[in-house]
């Protein structure tokens, strides 16, 4: 593995020059003007989005309308998760994300636009009675979605609060009925060079994973996530479906998931193989746990910029906490 020298993910704000932002337009009109198929025909919403120019709203609204599972939303609301602070605009969630198949910055929604959201398939294998893959619309339709409130913090202390839609990850495993043996889930994002620049960079060991224990993957606020603000999820924040645990630092939920795997050995993250001593299994959210280059102790909400105290487990302690009990030696939040 060589060192890397360029630390994508701690890139201020600034550094998200005009220059590329016009060039991940470029790559996108260049996608539409070769006419290549598995761009052009499969990123739905592509064609009518042209057009739309720098507008992000636009081009999510015209992706929504060719979404085979827009009649699913908005989704009735879950009461019991509530917020201690007001959501975060849906602009500012969808212009400010990390996705690095597309790009080592915040401002890669309009090259995500290129990620053809169907045909989708999602592969259950490892430790499970009957290996599957099946048709995203099938499983989406299979679970009945419903709308949370929840936080979100990233380990770059940036953090948001928004109302995702999904259907729990605990229904998902008993669907997927993994043997006794199996002691962890593991979640593995696409993979598709045509697609993402970010493959190019090969020093990052692609695909993006990560993995959470059977217990973790068992609690109830584990979400499988298809939508937000009470849409389709947009490509940027990971459509067709991610995860959300939000008690976890955000490197810990990959996006745009194509294969999860049931296994008895402990998985090695994207960002754990790249910087193991920053970047652990648990990465649970706690204030006075810094990370080794900087505190944890605040976080920054987008769009209004406020910095707020950064709350144990990410105020989710109630919920989880005990799944912890008892775990002594392991570094549970880094
Ligand atoms: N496939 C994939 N999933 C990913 C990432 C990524 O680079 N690739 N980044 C992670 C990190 S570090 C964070 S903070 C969140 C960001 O989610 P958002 O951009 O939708 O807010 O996605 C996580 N999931
Ligand atoms: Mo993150």
């Amino acid at each position: 593995m060589p060192i890397r020298r360029r630390r994508g993910w701690d890139l201020p704000a600034h550094a998200l020059t005009p220059e590329a932002a016009v060039l991940d337009r470029r790559r996108v009109l260049a996608a539409l003007g070769l006419g290549a198929g598995t761009v052009a025909a499969g990123a739905f919403g592509l064609r009518t989005a042209f057009g739309q120019g720098r507008d992000p709203i636009g081009w999510w609204e015209a992706q929504v309308g060719n979404d085979p599972t827009r009649d699913l939303y908005p989704a009735t609301r879950t009461g019991t998760y509530t917020l201690d602070r007001p959501l975060t605009e849906p602009r500012e969630a969808i212009t400010y994300n990390n996705f690095y198949e597309f790009g080592s910055h915040k401002g890669i929604w309009q090259a995500a636009q290129r990620l053809p959201l169907r045909p989708w398939t999602l592969t259950i294998d490892g430790l499970v009675a009957t290996p599957r893959t099946v048709d995203i619309d099938e499983l989406i339709r299979r679970f009945p979605l419903e709308e949370r409130h929840y936080r979100f913090r990233c380990v770059e202390a940036w953090a948001m609060a928004v109302p995702w839609t999904g259907f729990p990850l605990a229904e998902l495993v008993r669907w997927a009925e993994p043997l006794g043996s199996a002691k962890y889930i593991v979640f593995d994002t696409f993979q598709d060079a045509r697609v993402a620049p970010g493959f190019r960079q090969t020093w990052y060991p692609w695909p993006y994973q990560d993995g959470l224990t059977i217990a973790e993957a068992m609690n109830e606020l584990s979400l499988m996530v298809t939508g937000i603000y009470g849409k389709p999820l947009p490509p940027q924040m990971g459509a067709p479906l991610r995860v959300i645990t939000p008690w976890k630092y955000g490197f810990k939920q990959p996006k745009s998931i194509v294969r999860i795997s049931f296994t008895d050995q402990r998985p090695v993250s994207f960002w754990e193989k790249l910087q193991g001593n920053e970047y652990g299994f648990w990465a649970n959210v706690n204030p006075e746990v810094p990370h080794p280059r900087w505190s944890q102790a605040t976080e920054r909400m987008l769009g209004t910029g406020e910095r707020r105290p950064t709350l144990i487990w990410n105020g989710y302690g109630e919920y989880v906490a005990h799944l912890y009990d008892g775990l002594t030696g392991e570094r549970l939040f880094a």
